[in-house]
């Protein structure tokens, strides 16, 4: 459905979200506004103000986020609301979640929002519903994965399966591995899932000798069914299966996940053993699709509709929430705070909960493949900084690496602390402590160790005053570094599913404020494309002046070619 375009800002002859950031009249007044704000103290504000903390938090979807570890005033809040509205969150909302074609460059609707919704009321794309098509597809989920769980399906020789491969890349692996690994307590007892990516031989080397070709089940994952990691890795599974188990085998150990029917058949899967997806999610959005088959096969059809639920209670809260009580926005809005005005180039993401070890890898990929751009809507410079590097680790092993450089390096790093509040654990010790040095760092961060604070602690322990005047700039920390918290209530399907829609949405809150289409990823094409032709060179089969010009990649491939 299209949606009449909104009227042109008054500071700009083109349409508020294509005109240039940096002259919005509300970018400019948190220009004036920073220009107090890069003093503020956190905690002379949490001084002033006894309600900080409860003004600063918001609870949806089951989640609750505390953002009162922020350098930011209520006015703060209002100004950065006020861009979003200004550069037409509300409108483009609307517009992704009607089915418009808001991925521009690639003339696509963005729906996966569309995955997690219910079967009325109808959402239409090209004059067709695609709810129904999401719930056929949903319904083929079920019954296959009731069938594995259950024994009933079985492999050539008659076995159930039990181990479960999926071969797929970027979304079509970062996305199912995180949530398997997340849910990993939900899972069924005797399945085990392994995923292979990587065009290196040594993934899937090292994983084939451990698994039994009678029980495995292979998904091979691709939206295009044409990624060249993928197919070559699907190949390799299929011959290794084919010499252990018989031609005949790939019929009941392989099945797709794909929106290409054609090429899935032609590589040898019958179409009834295909899961469709539509070119309408993206591959880092897909997790709520097909895609998401292995966590079906995980947890169960049941768990995973609970996994959609809870997205898509963020969805409605995302959708309803004035802006300044939106958790999706507000968590964007601090985070363009921080990168277009303090400088901020990275931000960290730290899980308290070791099955959350592969979340910064997915948010990274969904963060910096969606945002990581240059140009706008109408292809113009975006003249402001873009999406920030992310990166991130598990706490508490963090704290023992890189915290160094949080508490005491040069860089502001704005952290987003991830923890889970009740732990169905034989040791609960361990997750009070868990918790316990989650909520220490950001306090630390917050409140850092005054030069005077740090004299004062070593002149207890007895140091003299030569060792003091030398410790003491060592000892302190610089404090005011912000940090947000998220409390899950339990490590559920709901709250993961609401976990990862906040982030979706944030993204493109984030996305909108820059004016930039966050559902392309054009920057992947140029190495992918380069690779075919220094691939041809390292075979020998052109010379490498013809697969590249520049002189050191020409003598990279002389020196791979010399040493085989
Ligand atoms: C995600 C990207 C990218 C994609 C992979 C795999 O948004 O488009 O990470 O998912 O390149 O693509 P296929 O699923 O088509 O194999």
């Amino acid at each position: 459905m299209s949606l009449p375009a909104s009227p042109p800002h008054p500071a700009c002859t083109v349409q508020s979200a294509a005109c240039a950031l940096s002259a919005s009249p509300a970018f400019a007044a948190l220009q004036s506004h920073h220009a107090t704000a890069a003093d503020w103290s956190m905690c002379a504000l949490f001084d002033q103000d006894p309600t900080r903390f409860e003004h600063c938090s918001l609870e949806a979807a089951g989640l609750f986020l505390d953002y009162s570890k922020n350098r930011i005033m209520d006015e703060t809040v209002a100004l950065l609301c006020a861009l979003a509205r200004e550069r037409g969150v509300e409108e483009r909302r609307t517009r992704m979640f009607a089915g418009d074609k808001i991925n521009t460059t690639e003339q696509r609707a963005v729906l996966h929002t569309a995955l997690r919704a219910p079967g009325t009321p109808p959402i239409m794309v090209d004059g067709q519903d695609v709810t129904v098509d999401v719930h056929a597809v949903l319904a083929r989920i079920r019954a296959f994965s009731d069938r594995v769980r259950s024994g009933q399906w079985t492999g050539t020789r008659g076995k159930a399966l039990t181990t479960v491969v999926n071969i797929g890349i970027g979304g079509s692996f970062l996305g199912p591995k995180m949530v398997c690994q997340a849910l990993r307590a939900n899972c069924h007892p005797s399945l085990t899932f392994h995923f292979v990516s990587n065009i290196d031989s040594n993934e899937l080397d090292a994983l084939l000798p451990r698994i039994d070709p009678d029980t495995t089940l292979f998904i091979v994952a691709s939206k295009t069914f044409g990624t060249a990691e993928t197919i070559m890795n699907a190949h390799a599974a299929r011959a290794w299966l084919v010499e252990h188990c018989g031609a005949d085998a790939p019929a009941r150990h392989f099945v797709a996940v794909s929106t290409n029917r054609a090429a899935v058949t032609a590589f040898g899967i019958d179409a009834d053993n295909m899961f469709p997806f539509w070119d309408w999610v993206g591959g880092r959005y897909s997790v709520w699709s097909a895609v998401g088959l292995p966590l079906a096969l995980a947890i169960g059809a049941d768990g995973f509709a609970e996994f959609l639920a809870g997205a898509h209670a963020m969805d409605a809260h995302f959708r309803s929430a004035p802006l300044a009580q939106n958790m999706p926005v507000i968590l964007a809005l601090l985070g363009v705070w921080y990168r277009n005005f303090f400088d901020c180039r990275t931000l960290s993401i730290a899980p308290y909960w070791q099955d959350l070890q592969y979340l910064p890898a997915y948010l990274q990929q969904l963060d910096m493949e969606s945002n990581g751009k240059q140009v706008d809507l109408g292809g113009r410079p975006v003249k402001v900084a873009t999406a920030p590097v992310l990166w991130g680790d598990v706490g508490t092993n963090g704290q023992h690496a890189y915290f160094q450089l949080l508490h005491q390096g040069c860089e502001v790093v704005p952290v987003d602390f991830i923890t889970v509040l009740h732990a169905d654990t034989t040791r609960p010790a361990h997750h009070t402590a868990l918790l316990a040095n989650c909520f220490a760092q950001s306090a630390a961060l917050m409140r850092g160790k005054t030069e005077a604070e740090a004299r004062t602690e070593l002149a207890a322990q007895g140091l003299d005053a030569g060792a003091i005047d030398a410790l003491a700039p060592h000892r302190s920390f610089p404090g005011n570094r912000p940090s947000n918290t998220i409390l899950l209530p339990a490590m559920t399907p709901h709250a993961l599913g609401a976990l990862i829609a906040l982030y979706e949405h944030k993204v493109f809150v984030q996305g909108v404020i820059w004016g930039i289409n966050s559902f392309d990823q054009w920057g992947v094409e140029l190495g992918k494309a380069l690779a075919k032709g220094v691939e041809s060179a390292l075979q020998g089969n052109v010379e490498a002046t013809d697969a590249t010009g520049d002189a050191s990649t020409r003598g990279l491939i002389a020196r791979a070619r010399s040493a085989r």
